[in-house]
């Protein structure tokens, strides 16, 4: 077990990133019981000074002796940073919440959404692993669905901003929109074509199957968290030139029939969502509203014309709050208590 505290040092590596600086603001939204807070980053940051719940903290160089006298290390500057200081964290005595992709998939290793399977949370120094952005929200939106009718299986398409791609895809997205506005030359870095004013079907890298390793997180990530290998999920990952929040459209097909008004109550009662399902008055959930709050939105719940046992709806959420941050503190919230 974790030793129990009043107050734990908690370090976030990657601090100065898209996701890290939301883990800062939450830990202090959330008042996280931070006795020492120590923000880590590359080389190219050290020395730059972040804020934390009014004080001023300077961000410092990763490096060996990094996690001495640290309780919890949150991790998230990339799978291969994960990799390399992840074990030395544990070593020195971390719980360890990685948002990389480095561990999920490892079969000691627990991947863990608080609403959908807590039990799953390790207490003691080890990694504990945050799932892909793309797979919490949904699979906050299955679990009351799948304890109520069983999913047989999931037909998703997901429209991801580019705030899932770091700093740099946030930037890459409003320098091309003020080019093309000024019918100036577009130029793409981070993405293989131009995001601004289209959509790419193509998020992380192709694998032999034909579908990318971000569609594949979806598939293996969900069938983890819900220690259901026959929960068969079909998708496609669509990158939109959308700033923040991922949204995703989904049809789902279960093992017993559905009553459409005791869906829609079962998901507004479930933690974490809020249903937002209002057509007749044009109220359905957008990533502009989702941006900054806390919850998964869900809405256009509706029958499945063609399929006797099928719904579909619409799920949006803050990719890097829930998608990440959030859902990494909440863990070590499940870790401390
Ligand atoms: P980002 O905005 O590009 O930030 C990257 C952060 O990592 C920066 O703080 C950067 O520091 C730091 N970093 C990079 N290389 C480093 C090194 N060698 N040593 C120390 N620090 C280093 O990216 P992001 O969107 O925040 O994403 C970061 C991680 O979170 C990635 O692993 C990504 O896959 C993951 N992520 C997870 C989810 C999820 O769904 N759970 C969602 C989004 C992202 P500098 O300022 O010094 O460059
Ligand atoms: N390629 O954490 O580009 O596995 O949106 C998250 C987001 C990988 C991950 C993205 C990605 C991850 C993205």
């Amino acid at each position: 077990m974790i030793i129990k505290k009043k107050k734990y040092n908690v370090v976030v590596v990657g601090a100065t990133g898209a996701v890290g600086r939301t883990m800062v603001s939450i830990l202090a939204e959330r008042k996280f019981p931070v006795e020492k807070l120590s923000l880590l980053a590359s080389s190219r940051s050290a020395g730059q000074k972040l804020s934390f719940d009014g004080r001023e903290v300077t961000v410092a160089e990763l490096g060996e002796g990094s996690f001495d006298g640290i309780d919890i290390a949150l991790f998230s500057a990339g799978a291969s940073v994960s990799r390399q200081y992840a074990p030395k964290a544990v070593q020195a005595g971390c719980v360890v919440v990685d948002n990389s992709s480095a561990f999920r998939m490892e079969k000691d290793i627990p991947l863990v959404v608080p609403e959908v399977n807590p039990h799953a949370v390790r207490k003691a120094p080890g990694i504990i692993a945050n799932p892909n952005c793309s797979t919490i929200q949904m699979v906050v939106a299955l679990k009351p669905i799948h304890d109520r009718y069983r999913i047989k299986r999931v037909i998703v398409s997901t429209y991801q901003s580019v705030s899932g791609t770091g700093q740099k895809g946030i930037a890459e997205l409003a320098q091309q929109s003020q080019d093309f506005l000024s019918k100036k030359t577009i130029k793409n870095e981070v993405y293989p074509h131009q995001i601004a004013f289209n959509c790419l079907p193509h998020i992380d890298t192709f694998l032999d199957n034909g579908y990318t390793k971000e569609e594949m997180k979806m598939v293996n990530e969900t069938q983890k968290i819900f220690e259901d290998d026959t929960l068969a999920v079909s998708p496609t990952t669509v990158r939109v030139p959308v700033f923040y929040s991922h949204s995703e459209s989904l049809n789902v097909e279960t093992e017993n029939p559905i009553n459409i008004g005791e869906l829609k109550k079962l998901l507004a009662q479930s933690p974490g969502i809020c249903v937002v399902d209002s057509p007749e008055n044009d109220e359905y959930p957008l990533a502009i509203h989702a941006a900054g709050r806390d919850e998964v939105m869900v809405g256009r719940i509706r029958l499945d014309l063609t399929h006797p046992k099928a719904v579909n709806f619409w799920v949006v959420a803050d990719n890097l709050r829930k998608g990440a941050a959030l859902n990494a503190v909440q863990i070590a919230e499940l870790v401390i208590s």
